[in-house]
């Protein structure tokens, strides 16, 4: 089948929470420059609410990608988990990178309650799964940094004519970072 090949803006964070390394962007450092005809290009994003959103944009507003993911590490988790939805919800323990925290408020006043990717979530699923890799459908980001990012990311789609996604990864010690590239390459395959 011949697909359009796209220019596709890739993230990954810094370390948080007192880590060395973020497994997001170990991942995304491992991507090559075309996966599936598609250009990639990359950015490393600063553990910080609104921050890393405002970095995300500029990036974008420069770039003029198609395809904007977003890669985040989720701790507990056993799959790589492309994220359905984005909340308009700040509340967690640990403050960010730049010691705000938050109890419980909007990320945007005036915005909507939500937003779902339009990307196609099933197929990445399947497509991971088929390569022999750990994956399922998330359907929340949390309501930490990831979220925020990706809140910022999909309230910006329309405007900014790209399609947006964020996919959370496992720890290191549950997928080598080479296998967690191998698997978000699957899901730049299904664009
Ligand atoms: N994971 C955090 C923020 C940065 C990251 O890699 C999260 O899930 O919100």
């Amino acid at each position: 089948m011949e697909v359009m090949a796209v220019t596709i803006l890739i993230t990954g964070f810094e370390p948080f929470g007192g880590d060395t390394v973020n497994p997001s962007w170990e991942a995304v450092e491992l991507l090559p420059e075309g996966v599936g005809g598609h250009d990639i290009r990359k950015l490393r994003l600063p553990v910080v609410f609104g921050r890393c959103g405002e970095r995300l944009m500029a990036e974008a507003e420069r770039l003029r990608p198609d395809v904007v993911i977003a890669c985040g590490v989720a701790g507990g988790r056993a799959e790589v988990t492309p994220e359905l939805v984005a909340v308009n919800w700040r509340m967690a323990a640990l403050a960010d990178n730049a010691g705000a925290r938050y109890d419980g408020q909007p990320i945007a006043p005036e915005g909507a309650d939500a937003f779902m990717t339009r990307l196609p979530v099933n197929d990445m699923v399947r497509a991971m799964r088929e390569a022999g890799l750990p994956a399922r459908l998330s359907l929340s980001a949390g309501a930490y940094v990831c979220n925020d990012l990706y809140y910022a990311l999909m309230a910006a789609q329309e405007r900014m004519g790209y399609r947006g996604l964020f996919i959370h990864v496992p720890l290191l010690s549950v997928l080598p970072a080479g296998e967690t590239a191998r698997a978000i390459a699957c899901c730049l395959r299904c664009l």
